[in-house]
């Protein structure tokens, strides 16, 4: 279809989105060369045939290694604004965008340098894109309890700019309940919890992520169908399970699209909602994810438009901004 008959894509909210994992490539050069870093391909091709994952750890160790180009506030607030201008291209108007401080902090990157990166460009995505945002500050669980404490006291000075913190990273053998103590400062400072759970991991995470960090949002969640109990209690709860449809099939979480639990969840009375992860990884943004369901899921118009409403209702913004939208 020519632009002019293109349909406009359906207002979204992107609720689970590593602002690491928008790292495309072509960035990605472009960042080596600026900084002198060197990375081990030579092409941009070559590096594309390396995202080819067996499972989250395959991936986590792309993801942290291409990270080393990340070293400037420039470089943060560039990645950032790349990541808008694809974001409003698929219709998102509201981002609320994790961020990994302990993967730059190990490598001797400030903290300010990250946030004031992000932030500066954060700043101006209303008004140059359209899009409302919001941070999350994750911590990376296969680090130390006491790294993530160093990391929230770290980060004090800066909570005016940060909405939520999250746990990421490689899950199994990490438990929520490691992080109790850190959660409770962030929610004791006025912040809201998200944490990764049954994604990896098994459905006893979830209950934890719910019970000791008390957390207003899962992300992924998706294994919470093998406990009918969890399921009950998401639904009662309305508990919102950030999905990640593209990702779950590019990291083996699900074998093929077409066995996305997805349906079954909506049908569970879950608050699902449909999202990127690390798009630059794993095939797509936001709406190329609603797309990729619609497409291998058969879902209908009245369902799309059900998991973008669920978005905006997920979400952080608050009563009067949401309304706009639903
Ligand atoms: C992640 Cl897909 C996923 N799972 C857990 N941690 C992550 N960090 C970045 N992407
Ligand atoms: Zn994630």
């Amino acid at each position: 279809p020519s632009a002019a008959t293109a349909p406009e894509p359906l207002p979204k909210a992107e609720l689970h989105l590593h602002i690491e994992g928008t790292l495309e490539p072509e960035l990605a050069f472009a960042l080596a060369e600026r900084n002198g870093v060197a990375l081990p391909y030579s092409t941009e091709d070559e590096l594309r045939r390396a995202y080819s994952f067996d499972d989250l750890q395959s991936f986590l160790n792309l993801y942290y290694a291409l990270m080393a180009v990340l070293r400037t506030e420039d470089d943060f607030a560039d990645l950032a604004h790349a990541y808008l201008a694809r974001a409003r291209e698929q219709g998102v108007r509201h981002a609320e965008i994790f961020f990994d401080p302990q993967a730059h902090t190990g490598r001797g990157v400030p903290i300010a340098t990250v946030i004031n990166g992000l932030a500066r460009a954060l700043d101006s995505a209303q008004e140059t894109y359209g899009i409302s945002t919001r941070l999350i500050m994750c911590f990376l669980r296969d680090e130390s309890a006491d790294s993530a404490l160093a990391t929230f006291e770290a980060a004090r000075p800066f909570l005016d700019k940060i909405t939520a913190v999250g746990l990421d990273s490689a899950e199994v053998g990490h438990p929520p309940s490691k992080f109790k103590e850190v959660f409770a400062l962030a929610r004791e400072a006025g912040l809201k919890c998200v944490a990764h759970a049954g994604e990896e991991g098994p459905p006893a995470y979830v209950w934890e992520a719910l019970d000791v960090l008390g957390v207003d949002r899962i992300d992924h969640g998706v294994r919470s169908l093998e406990d009918e109990r969890l399921v009950a209690r998401l639904a009662a709860e309305q508990v919102p399970l950030t999905v990640c449809p593209l990702s779950n099939v590019r990291l083996r979480v699900i074998d093929d699209l077409a066995d996305h639990p997805l349906p079954a969840m909506l049908d569970a009375g879950l608050l699902v909602t449909v999202n990127s992860d690390d798009p630059a990884y794993f095939g797509g943004y936001a709406g190329d994810n609603f797309t990729a369901v619609r497409d291998a899921l058969g879902l209908d118009a009245e369902t799309l438009r059900t998991l973008a409403r669920n978005s905006f209702r997920a979400s952080f913004l608050d009563e009067a901004a949401r309304a706009a939208y639903l």
